[in-house]
């Protein structure tokens, strides 16, 4: 049978990965995939985690199963700082999963099975999201809202796009940072949709993946929390991956918001029977540290100044790569309203292609830069490349 199998394409921006290792010029840069690196390129383990993971060591006195609903004081701790009072408490359910991916790959099982054919996605996204929904039967729509050459987002566009659905399908929506694009909505623009969402009966699907990347740890959360409360059912996928610096840990957890009580309850036990068939339980290690790290008050106020640290990095060089303004076809201003970890820049493939070439800058094919692979010298050298490439 195994005959009968197509080959698949890799994921071309962990290829870039193994490609920019193997260049051997010394001041190769790489602006591939989302991680987050300090100013040396290291993508270190944040020092809570650290003193978390030693308090973890000394403490656990058994690795027997949890449950298909992984760590509860976890999902807790971490419902209680994401959503707050925003929502009554009895109308929010929730569940560790693995990842934020894995908190989407529930949402599409649990809408699939919701009878949901269809989720509306401004596009560009994540490349993971089309084929996610897709796979688990919910059939993705694309709303062309982010214009790569002025770097804005449409909100007109987002919402002229939304005429198309039917009351029942889904909205998927960057709660903060958008990836690949870096800018989001305003505060009106968040409201906008949300009344919109509730008006066309739509359930709104907020994938939370870098909070306190991009405006600060409280603010980054005011998309979804302007979603979930104008809403009588929503999802949010949360991943702890970026903003805790988990990546491998595979640290998420997936919220269900119902209109009631027992409908949540229900809500919850569906997503238990899809996450039982799936993984049966979530990995731990991950979200054992992100507990520790909330219920400790001095652990809680280090990791998030470290995180803010994070954030005002990616923030000032930002403007460092704006300063320089337009470079031949290419402006790098518009890079200083941006968010968190994510640019796209008006740039073809030929002409990433000549960048990794001629100057050993590695980017996506599509023109996404990662802030943080940059710092003070690349940014020179970066600037100094597209002035070259101007000039051929
Ligand atoms: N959603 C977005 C927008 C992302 O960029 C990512 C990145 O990895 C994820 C979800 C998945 O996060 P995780 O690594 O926790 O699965
Ligand atoms: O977009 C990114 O770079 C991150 C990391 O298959 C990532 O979201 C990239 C590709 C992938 C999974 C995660």
């Amino acid at each position: 049978r195994f005959a009968t199998l197509a080959r698949q394409p890799d994921d071309p921006l962990l290829r870039i990965i193994g490609q920019h290792a193997a260049d051997p010029r010394a001041d190769k840069i790489d602006l591939g995939v989302g991680v987050f690196r300090d100013e040396e390129g290291r993508t270190p383990v944040m020092t809570a985690v650290k003193k978390a993971e030693a308090i973890l060591l000394e403490t656990q006195s058994s690795k027997s199963y949890l449950g298909p609903e992984g760590d509860i004081g976890f999902v807790r701790a971490l419902g209680d700082l994401v959503i707050g009072d925003t929502v009554a408490r009895d109308r929010i359910v929730g569940l560790q999963t693995p990842g934020g991916t894995g908190a989407l790959r529930l949402t599409a099982e649990l809408l699939a099975r919701s009878g949901v054919a269809r989720i509306w996605i401004g596009s560009p996204s994540w490349a993971n999201h089309a084929p996610l929904f897709r796979q688990a039967g919910v059939e993705p729509a694309l709303i062309p809202c982010y214009d790569v050459n002025s770097q804005r987002f449409d909100l007109d566009g987002f919402l002229a796009g939304m005429d198309g659905a039917a009351a029942g399908d889904a909205v998927l929506l960057h709660g903060c940072c958008h990836n690949p694009i870096g800018i989001d909505p305003d505060a009106a623009g968040w409201s906008a949709i949300a009344d919109r969402i509730a008006a066309d009966g739509l359930i709104p699907v907020v994938d939370l993946a870098y909070q306190g990347l991009g405006d600060g740890f409280a603010i980054d959360a005011l998309g979804a929390r302007t979603i979930l409360k104008t809403v009588p059912e929503a999802l949010l996928a949360y991943s702890c991956d970026k903003n805790f610096g988990l990546y491998r840990e595979r640290t998420g957890a997936l919220f269900a918001v119902s209109p009631d009580a027992e409908t949540g309850t229900i809500v919850l036990s569906n997503l238990l029977a899809l996450a039982r068939a799936n993984w049966s339980m979530p990995p731990d290690h991950g979200a054992a540290i992100v507990r520790i790290i909330l219920g400790d008050e001095a652990l809680a106020r280090e990791w998030r100044e470290e995180l803010e640290t994070m954030r005002q990095r990616l923030a000032s060089l930002r403007a460092m790569l704006a300063a320089a303004g337009t470079i031949g076809t290419v402006d790098l201003a518009a890079v200083a309203g941006g968010k968190g970890m994510f640019a796209t820049l008006p740039l073809t493939p030929t002409q990433v292609q000549w960048l990794r070439d001629a100057h050993a800058i590695y980017m996506a094919g599509s023109g996404r830069i990662n802030i943080a692979g940059f710092n003070t010298a690349a940014v020179a050298r970066f600037h100094a490349a597209l002035h070259d490439m101007a000039a051929q």
